[in-house]
């Protein structure tokens, strides 16, 4: 390449396009060798899942096994070219605004790397794979750096000293990714134990039908939760009643207590998603409380406040519902403080939010209350929409052909209870009846199973649907968790490979 010495010729779409080749080499070396998710990866396995899946079955059906590879060469592809387009865009753009090329591309390249992280983070990515993003863009910025330089030196010593450089670069890059991954899990796990979300498993494995009590997902509007003392905690129970009264913990204990299997499932809950577990309670009903303070006329909500300024309320109707508790033991153990020691309410048939922790008050109001999702536009009425997941096989994993394969995963829906459970592996064109495991409990998530052997060789879709208590089978159509919880058939693509000797 010869060197072009006038300013804003230097920038030329084969250096975008050589750096953006290092850059997929960066993250070809730590997928291969690491096993690091990519940010391709990632994105792509959005973008198909966008996709409405009488098209994926198309594509499947024309390019046959090779959907998916082909899918990741293009998108290798895009990006090698896009490194190069990104050139000319900052060419443009300094050439409007009048800024050197220079702190046009850097500016680019910031801009590149915070939407990128943005993206792979709101996608549920690890720490890896948001290192590799940022170290891929890294290196794309510096290798078209590099080439820019170089181009421009006179001497050939001055290139091999910035070609020095651009090495020493590469090597920094390499093990800043390995140390921003290490820096960033780290981080993440204290912020799991300040509870900002889920601890749950991931798909490949079925869950054990109790949930283990650290095993349990968690939930909470709080970068750190409240640590309540039990021993001066007290629950003020008032509003609209006749007679308003205070319980400690060790009073609460000596009122009948009720054990009860209870599924939660938070209202946040994707598709497939893990925010979902299941424990024993135990606690007393809600019911012997409100009868004991004697509800006035007129009164509509029963509201909670806890001790993290979280509000909720229920409809009276239902807080006077015998399965409605506020329970102090969870799988026979004291409740942990993260799922709302010392007490914490349980409402049967509705999403995770309105079961509140930490309960601190409980009052009768005459008007329907808005809590504190509610009031940023989330449903009040929150009831658990019946849904269905694959847990087994893992998404994208290996079948023998011909080798009997079990397909088997959770369904729910509240107090509703499981009917039927339905699986397809031909992308919901045909479906076959699941066989469900015993009830575990009548507000418990029910494990179905289904024995597949399949006959040849390619991509294949399952999707599973399940039909609720009351005969209505859960709903088809994709909705997002805002407002009212998540709807649509969870998938996932597995592939049918000849059997190896
Ligand atoms: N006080 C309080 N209670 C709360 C929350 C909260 O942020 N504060 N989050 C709710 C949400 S959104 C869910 S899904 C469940 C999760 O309960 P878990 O963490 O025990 O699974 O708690 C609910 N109770
Ligand atoms: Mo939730």
């Amino acid at each position: 390449m010869e060197a072009h010495k006038e300013t804003g010729q230097e920038y030329k779409l084969g250096y975008g396009l050589l750096a953006a080749v290092f850059a997929i080499l960066l993250i070809a070396f730590f997928r291969i060798l690491f096993q690091v998710r990519s940010p391709i990866e990632v994105l792509l396995d959005r973008l198909l899942t966008l996709i409405p899946m009488r098209w994926f079955e198309s594509l499947l059906g024309f390019f046959g096994g090779y959907a998916k590879p082909f899918a990741y060469l293009v998108a290798v592809l895009v990006a090698i070219v896009g490194g190069g387009l990104f050139l000319l865009i900052a060419r443009f753009l300094s050439s409007t605004f009048g800024t050197t090329l220079r702190k046009t591309f850097s500016i680019l390249c910031l801009a590149l790397a915070i939407l990128l992280a943005i993206l792979v983070l709101s996608l549920g990515s690890s720490p890896s794979t948001l290192a590799l993003t940022l170290g891929a863009v890294f290196v794309y910025y510096a290798g078209v750096q590099y080439f820019v330089s170089s181009s421009q030196a006179p001497k050939k010593d001055v290139a091999d000293s910035s070609r020095r450089r651009f090495l020493r670069q590469l090597g920094a890059t390499v093990i800043g990714v390995a140390a921003a991954g290490i820096v960033v899990s780290i981080i993440q796990r204290l912020l799991s134990q300040a509870t900002i979300t889920s601890t749950g498993k991931a798909s490949g494995n079925m869950p054990e039908p109790f949930t283990p009590n650290d095993e349990f997902y968690v939930v909470s509007k709080n970068i750190l939760d409240p640590n309540v003392d039990s021993t001066s905690w007290k629950l003020r129970i008032g509003g609209l009643v006749q007679k308003p009264f205070e319980l400690t913990l060790d009073e609460i204990k000596q009122l009948p207590p009720v054990e009860q299997d209870q599924t939660l499932e938070c209202i946040s809950n994707p598709v497939g998603g893990d925010l979902i577990s299941n424990a024993k309670w135990k606690g007393i009903r809600l019911r012997d409380l409100l009868e004991q303070v004697q509800v006035r006329e007129g009164v509509i909500d029963i509201k909670f406040t806890c001790a993290d300024g979280y509000t909720e309320s229920i409809p009276l109707e239902k807080a006077m519902e015998p399965t409605v508790l506020l329970a102090y033991e969870m799988n026979g153990e004291q409740l942990p403080s993260k799922h709302g020691s010392p007490l914490r309410l349980l409402v049967p048939n509705i999403f995770g939010m309105k079961n509140v922790k930490w309960v601190e008050r409980i009052e009768a109001v005459n008007e329907d209350y808005k809590g504190y999702w509610q009031q940023q536009g989330w449903s009040d009425i929150a009831t658990i929409q019946t849904m269905s997941q694959i847990r087994v096989p893992a998404s994208n994993s290996e079948i023998q052909i011909g080798e009997e394969t079990e397909i088997a995963g959770i369904a729910f829906a509240g107090s509703r209870g499981i009917n039927k459970v339905e699986v397809s592996t031909d992308a919901g064109k045909t479906w076959q009846t699941a066989q469900l495991d015993p009830e575990i409990g009548p507000l418990c998530w029910r494990f179905w199973r289904y024995r597949w052997t399949p006959e040849s060789e390619g991509y294949y879709t399952l999707v599973v649907r399940a039909q609720d208590g009351e005969g209505n089978w859960q709903t088809e159509e994709r909705q997002p968790t805002l407002p009212s919880g998540a709807t649509g058939y969870h998938s996932i693509q597995v592939r049918v490979t000849g059997s190896s000797q």
